[in-house]
């Protein structure tokens, strides 16, 4: 980085190159350096005592909740990039994931960080403090920062005690109101044991049967919204059974649910879990789509879905939202499907209007146009219409601060040129 900075060469950090709105990768410039941390792989430490762990930004996050087992801890970031996704690029979008519902995103996780400054200096803030109030928490600037202000080289990370057991289901539904109405229940059941609540729409479903034969969809009906909903108990397997058997009763008899399966075994639970972690390659595999990572108030969503399906409908007839996510943090992937037999190229050409389309629905229901995906390029500009332009202000007033020659990840996050000039940013 100090070498850069002499030459004055701009920086773009990557980690496992997983990322969905392009924050990862270089423009087409050619006079870009993408400056991988994938050598960065160690797990410093683990203590039990503090229930901390402290690592590189290259250490893949599997690797990190495997280790985190074998210490009889819990690192709860889960994602279905894990495999390949590096903690360094987990925290620099601050990633979300499954897990959100009960132990918060990759923000709420970080005690401390080290950082690499665009002058090649080296901030050394690995504190595994849970109380810490000397001033500025500078590290929750670089989470989220998408790599616009500094290289997190390293962190120490919250870990949590292993659950006994844990039991997933999958439960059919009537729609989006029951959905959201047996994600009320079961909080009030379960408590801090409901560990996730995904939800995947009707239209999802073929695509699993098309592109990924091999996965069991286990009801012969196909309900307008499923659920699957994770339990993780402190007691016992019994325990975790006997709780998520009773919230599936009551979901059957208050006329919630149409149809219900609790994982029986580790392996089944696994094929359950399979089932929603394949939407998004699924998706891929089906060809031409565009996605929207919203958030929304919980109480907020049925009535928007309604209301963008709808728009979507009279923008582009036939295009089909398959949408899925994560309903228990208010986090839908609003994906629309190009229609069927349609030509795909005259689809994305109006990625942009139907991206407008969605978003104001979603701005008018008080959400996000980014969830957990972060802005990247992808959404960078389309932020501006929606921030408040004094937020914005502030932002740029930071990246002048900690990064005054532009030098890391330019043209990611921030507004470029004309709408600052437009926003009367200086
Ligand atoms: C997921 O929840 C990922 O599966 C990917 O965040 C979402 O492909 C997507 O839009
Ligand atoms: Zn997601």
């Amino acid at each position: 980085m100090r070498l850069a900075h002499h030459w004055r060469v701009p920086v773009v950090p990557q980690g496992g190159n997983t990322g969905m709105s392009g924050g990862a990768t270089p423009d087409g410039s050619g006079r870009q350096l993408v400056l991988s941390t994938r050598r960065l792989n160690r797990i410093r430490r683990i203590d039990t005592a503090n229930d901390t762990a402290e690592v590189e930004a290259g250490v893949v996050l599997q690797a990190l909740q495997e280790a985190a087992q074998v210490a009889q801890r819990l690192f709860p970031l889960s994602l279905a990039a894990e495999g390949s996704c590096t903690l360094g690029g987990n925290l620099a979008t601050n990633a979300g994931g499954t897990a959100v519902l009960r132990y918060g995103n990759a923000r709420d996780l970080t005690l401390g960080l080290e950082v690499v400054t665009p002058s090649g200096e080296v901030w050394s803030g690995m504190r595994g403090l849970r109380k810490d109030n000397t001033g500025y928490d500078l590290k929750q600037l670089y989470i989220g920062s998408e790599g616009t202000l500094g290289i997190i080289t390293a962190a120490a990370l919250k870990l949590f005690p292993l659950p006994k057991a844990r039991r997933t289901a999958l439960m059919a539904l009537s729609g989006l109101v029951a959905a959201v109405a047996l994600l009320e229940h079961a909080r009030g059941e379960l408590g801090a044991g409901l560990t996730a609540f995904e939800v995947i729409s009707a239209r999802c479903v073929p695509l699993l049967a098309r592109h990924f034969p091999a996965l069991r969809w286990p009801f012969a009906q196909t309900a307008p919204v499923t659920v699957l909903l994770e339990l993780s108990d402190y007691e016992n397997d019994a325990h975790a059974r006997n709780v998520l058997d009773r919230v599936l009763e009551h979901a059957l008899e208050a006329g919630l649910a149409v149809d219900g399966v609790v994982g029986e075994s580790v392996a089944h639970s696994r094929a359950l879990w399979a089932l929603r972690e394949s939407l998004s390659e699924a998706q891929a595999l089906e060809g031409v789509h565009v996605k929207h990572d919203i958030a929304l108030p919980t109480s907020a969503i049925p009535a928007f879905v309604a209301a963008a399906e709808d728009s979507v409908e009279r923008f582009a007839p036939g295009a089909r939202p398959a949408w899925f996510g994560h309903l228990g943090d208010g986090n839908l992937h609003f994906n629309v499907l190009a229609p069927m037999a349609s030509d795909p190229d005259r689809f994305v050409a109006r990625q942009s209007e139907l991206n407008r389309l969605v978003h104001d629905q979603v701005a008018a229901f008080g959400g996000s146009i980014s969830a957990e995906h972060g802005l990247g390029q992808l959404r960078r500009d389309e932020n501006v219409r929606y921030k408040h332009p004094l937020e914005l202000r502030m932002m740029q007033a930071v990246k002048e601060a900690l990064d005054p020659l532009e030098l890391l990840n330019p043209g990611k996050l921030l507004p470029a040129r004309e709408s600052q000039e437009a926003l009367h940013i200086p």
